[in-house]
């Protein structure tokens, strides 16, 4: 298939981009490096340099012979936007072109307004151009489990049936967010389903809790081609964040008690629930939706686990509750399904202590590079 990557240059955007292209798609990668700049502004760079995308695309193509497209630009510009799908003509549209950052949408009003701005726009864009460019293409939107926030039921795989005074109808589940980034997923996910009532667009909504590692499949050659690795407060995820503290001999930062619990996923199985969904198409008309983790943890759990592992390699681990920065629950009931992508195929990688070893043992060839000053950077919610 023709597939566009939007946000190709990101964290799971280039192993995406690989993964699919070492499979035989026909891969074109879109970014505009907002992530780059905004961790330059901040102050909060990766583990390690990552090259630009012009140099990841030529050493993938001398590594594997296979060639991705590539441009650069911006897709809230609806001239740049025509230009890339009248040129590639997609026969589906990998989206992971937004502000992905919880802290960073609670930075400021600024950072608010880019997070909306950005996350909104470039959605419709990508809605109004499928429809007028390539109206067969099957959209799929990296959304979040944060979009469902903590409820005290279980939460279904997007939609829920309600039975009200002796009527049944389906619904998108009930959503409460818990930062303005997961609201601007909210909105997305709203958008899509208007347009998907409207003009009878093919979207899959691939709801993914926080997602851990940084070895795929398609980097193991030449280390130039790992994905962006983020350890800070503003983009790091909560496990490579602690993987990093152990290896730096940081305590580990659970935020407050440390019972909030979500789903979790190693970047491999990112990989394969994408292509696993690229592969299996929606139907257009439908708002197909997939709850994407493989387990569960508190961070508590997690904090655990890396400890234990952490002090059989000789590191000498500590863990530390520390106030926490956010508005969440830090004890709840937690009970999602996640059925849907295992019944097209997922086989999950489960964490296993072998699996936070070989993290550890990665991250400490970059020991020297780690910045403490990066790890706490005192975004709060209030
Ligand atoms: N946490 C700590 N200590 C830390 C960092 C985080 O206790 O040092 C806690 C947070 O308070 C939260 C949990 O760990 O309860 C997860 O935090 P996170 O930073 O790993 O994840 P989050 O901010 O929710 O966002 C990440 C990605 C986002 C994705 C989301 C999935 O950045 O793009 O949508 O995970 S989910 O969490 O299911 O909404």
């Amino acid at each position: 298939m023709r597939v566009l990557v939007l946000g190709g240059d990101g964290y799971l955007g280039w192993p995406t981009a690989m993964h699919l292209s070492a499979r035989g798609h026909e891969v074109a990668v879109v970014d505009n490096y907002l992530r780059r700049r905004l961790c330059r502004e901040l102050d909060v760079e990766p583990l390690f340099e990552v090259p630009n995308l012009h140099d990841r695309v030529r050493l993938w193509e001398a590594i594997s012979g296979h060639k991705v497209n590539l441009l650069i630009g911006d897709l809230i510009e609806w001239e740049f936007v025509v230009e890339v799908f009248s040129k590639f003509k997609p026969d589906a549209i990998i989206h992971y072109a937004e502000q992905p950052s919880a802290p960073y949408s609670m930075l400021n009003r600024r950072a608010a307004t880019l997070t909306l701005q950005n996350n909104l726009l470039v959605t419709a864009n990508v809605i109004f151009a499928v429809r007028e460019f390539a109206p067969s293409a099957h959209i799929i939107k990296l959304g979040t489990m944060g979009e469902y926030g903590t409820p005290n039921i279980d939460i279904e795989e997007g939609w829920i049936d309600i039975q009200h005074k002796g009527r049944r109808e389906r619904f998108l589940y009930p959503r409460q967010a818990g930062s303005l980034y997961h609201t601007t997923k909210i909105m997305d996910t709203d958008l899509l389903w208007f347009y998907v009532r409207m003009w009878n667009l093919a979207v899959t909504d691939l709801m993914q809790g926080p997602v851990y590692g940084l070895i795929t499949e398609e980097s193991t050659e030449d280390s130039r081609l790992l994905p962006f690795f983020n350890y800070d407060e503003i983009f790091g995820t909560v496990l490579n964040r602690f993987i990093v503290q152990a290896v730096a001999g940081y305590p580990l930062t659970v935020y407050g008690r440390g019972g909030q619990t979500r789903g979790y996923l190693n970047i491999k199985d990112t990989l394969s629930c994408v292509r696993l969904s690229l592969e299996n198409p929606a139907r257009k008309g439908e708002l197909r939706i997939f709850n994407q983790f493989v387990e569960t943890f508190s961070v508590k759990e997690l904090a655990e686990r890396v400890l234990k592992v952490g002090n059989s390699l000789g590191l000498g681990v500590r863990i530390q509750s520390v106030e926490n920065p956010r508005k969440e629950a830090e004890e709840h009931y937690y009970n999602p399904e996640h059925t849907g992508l295992l019944e097209i195929g997922l086989k999950p990688h489960y964490l296993t202590d072998e699996i936070i070893a070989e993290m550890l043992e990665k991250v400490r060839l970059h020991q020297n590079a780690v910045q403490l000053h990066r790890i706490c950077r005192e975004v709060k919610w209030g």
